[in-house]
């Protein structure tokens, strides 16, 4: 073993041991690292040939801490938990942008999808649960400054199972897409993967039925200074996507309408607008050139006059994407109930240079996060000890349940504020939002201050004008104003929904429903922020019912390259995640724990005092069995209601040891049998 495989046996432990040891590893290939249960994960930037078929059956029905860390270890420990002890799991991967969680969820996949079940029919839908990934990544990742494969949007996905293990389905929901990157594209980022891939690899054939041309130059959407990657393959991986369409399950006249869309996106962002006279406070607008029109009207089947009628009220973006949507990969048959392993994969934590409303949504929903885990791991394992009575010191740790107020709160939470302003009638701009922000979070703010001092909306001297600034718990972040309200209104005009509820293309019919003159809806939609906050709010009520394995990635380097680990950046992610915190508690405390009826009713053979039967109290019986097998008094505290076991080794000690004795038993049942033949 290459360093410490386990940080809570690092000795002495601090925070430059804590990462002399990662990088130890690092430097050797062994990116996992263990504290407890949690898996550390560090961005190798290379492929490794440690995911193999060979891998997957060494890690297979083993226990947790018997081979070398690894993501299949969490993975199989998980999917053993919900086959045998019938609990529902959930698989929190979290980490900054480009730090390693959507590969680290591929892994997880692909090893449950190695080991659950057999036959044609569960093999199908363990295709369509892997070839969903793809598809997905066309749509929704992209290349920013942080990754060159950035997941734009958030994912959860439930995978069923049925009482054997067999996998039945998935319903994945996805959150929040950043959708402005369609029209426009930091410097160095690229749009998303699909326009590239689009063009680079559909046959001739395909481009001219879809009236494009192979050149990415002539898209005003697709930025050119970073068109193409390094290391990635459009033109592959167009392929692969389409492959991927079939097997999830798309009909070939679906793929056929939904690269006809791609294509009409890519046309629409061609089209130039000259402006006219102003009338009523709108912004009339023509059409310049008619040729991008005339085909994008072609594509979707919509007539031009109708468009073009629409598009003169006003320019806007298209915006065509709902908030949550839910596929179902496949059909579950069965009634009975369903075991469920959820695996968690969202945008990561970021900063760039010019941050707008979409990074202020994925900062949050990482603050969510990071709460989950702070909850469950440093807050209710410390109280769990109080209220058993064991002795314990509590140990320090920072809880960003004040940032999340400060954005989620009903009354005067960042989000609700935004959506206040963008109700109010009035003169409403981003400037007069930000207004209301300093007046009321500032006040706020010096509440605060007498009680704690510790608000984290920044307010300085140095603060740009349009801007505010947030002290999140991965690091300070200076938000934009501009957008915010447009972005939160997230309104499409009427004429437009209806303009393209009357195209005569299958597709677009069903992504603007709202344009049913039959079913014109006065009332408002609610805001993005809002459902984005509902959604979240879901999304955390429905993690926390199940039981959480957690995979903290971290980033060695901001160059994403191999073999560079900066001390520096993985300090600070140390820091924020909270691991040195997150060893603590756990070197303080107690590895396993199990009330004690269990406990008697599993190790009692192990005893001539408590077998078969113990007449008394199960802790006493428990008492007397330990005494018996003379474990160290240091490995265990008794609770009030549970058994405590400190270290992992002691646990496998009493497994062997039933182990030994059922199969002794075995042997014996077998002799009396020969000798009674
Ligand atoms: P992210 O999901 O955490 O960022 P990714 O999982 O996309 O990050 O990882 C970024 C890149 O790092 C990948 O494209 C791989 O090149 C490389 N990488 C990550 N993990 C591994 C691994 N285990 N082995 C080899 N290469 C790896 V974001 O989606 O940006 O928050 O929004
Ligand atoms: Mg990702």
């Amino acid at each position: 073993m290459i360093g410490v495989g386990d940080m809570v046996l690092i000795e002495p432990l601090s925070e430059d041991t804590f990462i002399e040891n990662l990088k130890k590893r690092f430097d050797h290939n062994e990116i996992y690292t263990y504290i407890g249960s949690v898996v550390i994960s560090m961005n190798p930037y290379k492929s490794l040939p440690i995911y193999t078929a060979e891998k997957v059956e060494e890690y297979r029905n083993r226990n947790f801490y018997e081979l070398s860390p690894h993501v299949y270890a969490l993975a199989d420990e998980a999917y053993r938990s919900l086959r045998e002890q019938d609990k529902d799991q959930c698989i929190l991967i979290t980490g900054e942008s480009g730090a390693g969680k959507t590969e680290a969820s591929k892994f997880v996949m692909s090893y449950v999808a190695a080991v659950c079940g057999k036959g044609q029919e569960v093999n199908k839908v363990k295709e369509q649960l892997l070839q969903s990934n793809p598809v997905l990544e066309a749509f929704g990742n992209a290349k920013t400054v942080r990754n060159d494969n950035s997941s734009r949007f958030g994912k959860y996905m439930d995978i069923e199972f049925d009482f054997k293990g067999d996998p039945l389905g998935g319903v994945i929901s996805n959150y929040l897409l950043e959708k402005s990157r369609v029209v426009k594209q930091p410097r160095g980022e690229r749009n998303f993967h699909i326009f590239y891939q689009l063009l680079s690899g559909a046959s001739d054939d395909t481009l001219k039925k879809l009236k494009l041309d192979r050149d990415f130059s002539k898209y005003n959407y697709l930025s050119l200074d970073s068109a193409t990657v390094n290391g990635l393959d459009d033109a592959a991986s167009f392929r692969t996507v389409r492959n991927a369409m079939q097997i999830v399950g798309f009909m070939e006249d679906e793929v056929q309408s939904i690269l006809e869309l791609v294509a009409a996106v890519l046309k629409l962002g061609n089209i130039e607008f000259k402006p006219e006279s102003r009338c009523n406070g709108y912004d009339e607008s023509r059409v310049k050139d008619k040729n991008d029109l005339k085909e994008m009207c072609e594509l979707l089947g919509i007539e031009q006059s109708v468009l073009e009628r629409a598009f003169s009220f006003r320019t806007v973006e298209a915006k065509m994407e709902k908030m949550s949507t839910t596929l179902n990969v496949a059909q579950a048959q069965t009634k009975s109930r369903k075991k469920v392993m959820g695996v968690l994969d969202i945008y990561g934590f970021e900063i760039f240079e010019d941050n707008s409303f979409e990074q202020f949504i994925i900062n949050y929903c990482n603050e969510k996060l990071q709460q989950i885990f702070i909850e469950l791991t440093l807050r209710e394992e410390q109280e769990e000890y109080v209220r058993e009575g064991i002795e314990w010191t509590n140990i320090e740790y920072f809880n960003n349940a004040i940032i999340c107020d400060l954005i989620e709160n009903n009354k005067n939470g960042i989000l609700a504020m935004l959506d206040e302003e963008c109700l109010r009638p009035g003169t409403v701009t981003d400037e007069t939002f930000l207004d209301k922000l300093n007046t009321v979070c500032a006040e706020h703010q010096h509440f605060e201050s007498r009680q704690s001092k510790n608000s984290k909306f920044l307010t300085d001297h140095s603060l740009p004008h349009n801007c505010f600034r947030i002290q999140h718990y991965a690091g300070k972040v200076l938000y934009r104003v501009e957008g915010f309200v447009d972005k939160n209104n997230d309104l499409l005009y009427r004429d437009l929904s209806q303009a393209m509820y009357k195209a005569n293309h299958s597709l677009i019919k069903i992504l603007f429903p709202e344009g049913n003159p039959a079913k014109v809806n006065l009332k408002r939609p609610p805001t993005a922020g809002f459902q984005f906050k509902a959604s979240v709010g879901t999304l955390m009520k429905n993690l926390l019912s199940k039981n959480p394995n957690y995979i903290r990635c971290i980033k060695p380097n901001d160059k994403k390259a191999a073999h560079i680990f900066t001390d520096s950046l993985v300090c600070h992610q140390v820091r924020y995640l909270g691991l040195m915190e997150n060893v603590r508690v756990r070197r303080a405390g107690y590895a396993f724990r199990q009330a004690y009826e269990p406990c008697l009713e599993r190790y009692k053979m192990l005893c001539k005092q408590t077998w078969p039967h113990w007449k008394g109290p199960a802790r006493g019986g428990v008492e007397v069995l330990l005494t018996d097998l003379q474990v160290p008094a240091e490995e265990f505290a008794y609770g009030r209601s549970k058994i405590f076991i400190r270290n992992p080794r002691t646990l496998f000690f009493l497994e062997e040891k039933r182990r030994q004795c059922l199969e002794d038993l075995a042997t014996l049942i077998q002799k009396i049998y020969r000798g009674w033949k």
